[in-house]
């Protein structure tokens, strides 16, 4: 399929390793996406799930100690250490490609080897980047077919010599003692094995549309970013587009499809879903930012998922979706806890095992139908708000970014920084409380820069150096804010219901990116005038809202030594810009 010289040999090279019985190309075509179905249902790895209630979509159940990230298993494999810097667990190149090495060798033995092309971003667009995922995985090729843009049109623009990341993944035994995610940002290369599962696997998302993207924006002066993209059209009809970063399990997906509340809807707002996940950013000749989303379809979390919290969600669920670790039903349909209808009274859980409701374990606790990692994988092009520019090569232009977190009593609903150096901090010193459902002490803070812990492909204290020195080379760079949807009050109950009514925020935003409402300047930035907040339809009483916008100066100072123990960790590379706006925040603080 391809006069690719290098690509050629490569392929050869890791399958003389894998040693498969067959190296199977993909095209992307209909009839190939068809093929490679019937051969996972005749082989369990798949079940064709009821085609009346959801056609095209089939359902999968990955290995019980493979349901998530593995993070612990994660490494930058640069030359020294400090290039990782101090977040990331690292490997030597050498070590790496040894000890993955050990694990590839014979491993897809009795199993085909698939070729998967694929560009992240629109095929042939100066934003997007090419990769090639060898893998033993129909699953992993039916995920990326709506992932990304796969097949011959890739091999087309990649020519016989154009640049792409090597990415290799293979299942071997699925044993958790020999999973590793090992990433070569000096080589352009991504070796997986040992999982089946997700972000892991699915080496176009993480692995490379962040981790080995930051490093490739740094090198080449762009932002790869773990944001969503939404355009907010106003009631004018003009569209303005924002990226937001918030860390995973913060609501992201729900954000970018909300659902205008009565009160605005009426007013003319239509939001548009560009992106749920990531944001691949440039400046343009214009000296503005502009964005895409270099994937094509959701990687969705699906307990919680319903019709009330993202009803455009379960809109685009509803065909050619893969479901993975849910609970079937004997009808052959899906259900999760927290999910749409009665609940399934058995069923088959993401163990395998048969299953009831009101089932406990031998702790008593709930057995649950779908695993808390359990996901769909859909194409953005079924949700109803999916925007007109998805596959446009030049992206949207960006307003403004929001950071975000989970942060019960300190950062008020929504505040703007002073400015992009300002912002800059605001997000180097972003933080999220653990949920109950995360792994970890609940209520734990854990610090999350740009919500880019786990993502950043290097050094993160080189990274703020890098968002820093972006911000001068744009004429009109985007304003920074940071909301938090999680404010609580003395008595720990939530202040802001969130959801569609965040748009009232957004509104706000837009506003001051259009200079059209003045904000109070506080120690942390400016915040509103709550007369500026549309609260048309939404009876919330004028106590829940000051103590939405208080900024608590006990607290803040506190915040002020944990973010001094976060920033240390960077030594001498953080950049001095950033210990000047702490001692500035501090400053303010003490004068207040
Ligand atoms: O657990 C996984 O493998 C998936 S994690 C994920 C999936 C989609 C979007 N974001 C995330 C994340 O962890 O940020
Ligand atoms: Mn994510």
């Amino acid at each position: 399929m391809t006069k690719h010289k290098e690509l050629q040999l490569w392929v050869k090279k890791m399958a003389n390793m894998c040693q498969p019985d067959k190296i199977v190309w993909i095209d992307g075509s209909e009839e190939e996406k068809q093929r490679l179905e019937q051969e996972a249902f005749a082989t369990g790895e798949l079940i064709e799930l009821n085609q009346e209630k959801l056609p095209g979509c089939v359902y999968h159940r990955t290995a019980i100690n493979d349901v998530a990230r593995t993070e612990h298993l994660t490494y930058i494999c640069t030359k020294t250490k400090k290039e990782a810097g101090p977040t990331n667990n690292w490997m030597s190149p050498r070590e790496a490609y040894k000890k993955a090495g050990d694990i590839f060798k014979g491993s897809m033995k009795g199993r085909t080897m698939y070729v998967i092309p694929f560009s992240m971003g629109p095929v042939g667009s100066e934003f997007s980047k090419i990769g090639i995922e060898l893998t033993d995985s129909i699953y992993v090729v039916l995920n990326m077919r709506i992932m990304t843009r796969i097949g011959r049109s890739v091999l087309e623009v990649l020519r016989t010599d154009g640049e792409f990341t090597k990415c290799l993944h293979g299942k071997a035994d699925l044993d958790e003692k020999k999973r590793l995610i090992l990433h070569f940002p000096q080589d352009n290369t991504i070796w997986s094995v040992g999982s089946g599962y997700g972000g892991n696997v699915l080496l176009g998302k993480k692995c490379l549309s962040l981790r080995i993207a930051s490093y490739l924006a740094k090198e080449e002066g762009w932002f790869a970013e773990h944001m969503l993209i939404m355009g907010i059209e106003e009631p004018n009809g003009h569209i303005e587009y924002i990226a937001a970063a918030f860390p995973s399990a913060c609501g992201k997906t729900n954000l970018a499809m909300l659902i205008p509340p009565e009160g605005l809807k009426s007013k003319g707002y239509r939001i548009w879903t560009v992106g749920d996940d990531i944001a691949w950013m440039r400046i343009d000749s214009d000296g503005s930012l502009w964005a895409i989303n270099p994937e094509t379809g959701f990687f969705g979390v699906a307990p919680g998922t319903n019709s009330k919290t993202n009803p455009n969600a379960m809109a685009t669920i509803k065909k050619n979706t893969i479901y993975t670790n849910v609970l079937l039903t004997p009808e052959k349909t899906v259900w999760w806890e927290d999910g749409d209808g009665p609940i399934p009274q058995e069923g088959i859980d993401w163990t395998g095992k048969p299953w009831k409701p009101g089932m406990l374990d031998k702790e008593g606790k709930p057995v649950l139908g779908a695993n808390s990692n359990s996901r769909f994988t859909a194409p953005i092009k079924q949700c109803p708000t999916a925007s007109f520019r998805i596959d446009q090569h030049h992206g949207v232009p960006i307003s403004a970014i929001l950071f975000g977190g989970r942060r019960a009593h300190l950062a008020p609903l929504v505040y703007e920084s002073f400015n992009w150096q300002h912002g800059v901090f605001v997000g180097a010193t972003m933080a999220s409380e653990r949920t109950a459902a995360q792994y970890g002490k609940q209520g734990e803070v854990r610090r999350d820069p740009m919500a880019m812990l786990p993502f950043c492909g290097y050094n993160m204290a080189k990274y703020f150096a890098h968002w820093l020195k972006l911000g001068k080379k744009m004429v009109k760079p985007p304003k920074i804010f940071h909301v938090n949807w999680f404010r609580r009050d003395e008595n720990e109950n939530m202040l802001w219901p969130g959801f569609g009514e965040n748009l009232r925020i957004l509104e706000w935003i837009l506003d001051r990116c259009n200079n059209k409402v003045d904000a109070v300047k506080t120690p942390i930035g400016y915040i509103p005038d709550p007369k500026d907040i549309d609260m048309t339809g939404l009876e919330l009483p004028a106590s829940s809202v000051e103590k939405l916008f208080f900024v608590n100066k006990d607290n803040w100072i506190k915040e002020l030594q944990s973010q001094k123990e976060f920033l240390k960790i960077f030594g001498k590379d953080l950049p001095q810009e950033l210990l000047s706006e702490w001692q500035a925040l501090k400053n303010r603080l003490e004068k207040s």
